[in-house]
């Protein structure tokens, strides 16, 4: 069965500090209502590379503290800054954590043996398995079939979250390493990937769709392709309807409308208007209630 994780939000308070309650209660929503396998802590949807070091233990902390085992659990840890990563990585692992993963480092244009060099050093002396964080849109590093072949030479490196709308590349990477586990990463296009054989997703708009993420991801392995077609444009409306209304505070405030408290998003990132909490209101209205 594929497996489906959301992409855990880190709550902030109106001044920007962690808000340690909203994270809580977003995990137990995760948990008691999503059912969902397992938590991706410290990604985008984290707002991580916005964070401290010490802020973003904290948030790993919280999310282990309150999973309480009850969900799988992947701390995201990469950073332009390598000795930040293998803190962080470091930190995990004494945590519990036992899959952490990282976004390749990114700004610089580094080449790939440093790229090679960076995991190779994140992974030193640690017992932990890692996924690759592709995510070239945001990061602007791309890495090639030859790269990720590379990349998994490492043992300890046991797949990939794929936010990348190549297909082609997709289907080259499942026909190249079949047991390799790749976790898809763009919500709207999750129809597309489920005949490329991915072993999940991963993202950030599960936190709310869940159900009908997995209905879909049912439906698919029930062969009734019809039905996956409805799920995926429902979501497709749901998910277009958040990103149009800026989608990281609009998550939360959705979150708000069914009395979980997720608190706001930290700046640069916007904090909610009049207009975001209306479109917020008529998306909870619309496809969540
Ligand atoms: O937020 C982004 C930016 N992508 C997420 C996900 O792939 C990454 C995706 O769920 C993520 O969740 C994380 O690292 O925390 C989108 O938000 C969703 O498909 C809407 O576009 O690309």
């Amino acid at each position: 069965m594929k497996k489906l994780y959301s992409a855990l939000m880190t709550a902030f308070n109106e001044d920007d500090t962690i808000n340690e309650s909203g994270i809580r209660e977003m995990v137990r929503y995760n948990i008691d209502h999503n059912h969902i396998d397992g938590l991706y802590v410290g990604g985008s949807t984290g707002e991580s590379f916005m964070l401290s070091t010490a802020e973003r233990k904290q948030a790993y902390k919280i999310a282990y503290d309150e999973t309480a085992g009850k969900a799988d659990l992947i701390a995201q840890v990469g950073s332009v800054n390598l000795k930040e990563a293998k803190e962080l990585a470091k930190y995990a692992v004494e945590l519990g954590y036992k899959t952490i993963s990282a976004v390749p480092p990114f700004y610089y244009h580094f080449t790939f043996e440093q790229i090679k060099d960076y995991y190779d050093q994140i992974l030193a002396g640690l017992d932990v398995q890692l996924i690759i964080y592709s995510i070239p849109a945001l990061s602007g590093v791309t890495l090639s079939l030859a790269e990720f072949a590379k990349l998994f030479e490492n043992p300890k490196i046991i797949g990939v979250k794929y936010t990348n709308n190549d297909f082609l590349l997709l289907q080259r990477l499942r026909s190249a390493f079949p047991d390799k586990k790749i976790y898809f990463g763009t919500d709207e296009m999750l129809i597309s990937a489920l005949p490329l054989g991915i072993d999940g997703a991963i993202g950030s708009t599960f936190n709310l769709n869940a159900a009908r993420a997995k209905a879909e991801i049912a439906s698919y392995e029930a062969g009734d392709m019809k039905k996956v077609f409805e799920l995926q444009d429902v979501s497709n409306k749901f998910i277009l309807a958040l990103i149009d209304n800026d989608i990281y505070p609009s998550l939360k405030l959705v979150f708000e409308e069914m009395g979980v408290h997720a608190g706001y998003s930290k700046a640069p990132m916007s904090k909610p208007t009049a207009e975001m909490r209306a479109g917020a209101k008529k998306i909870y209205e619309q496809y969540i209630k």
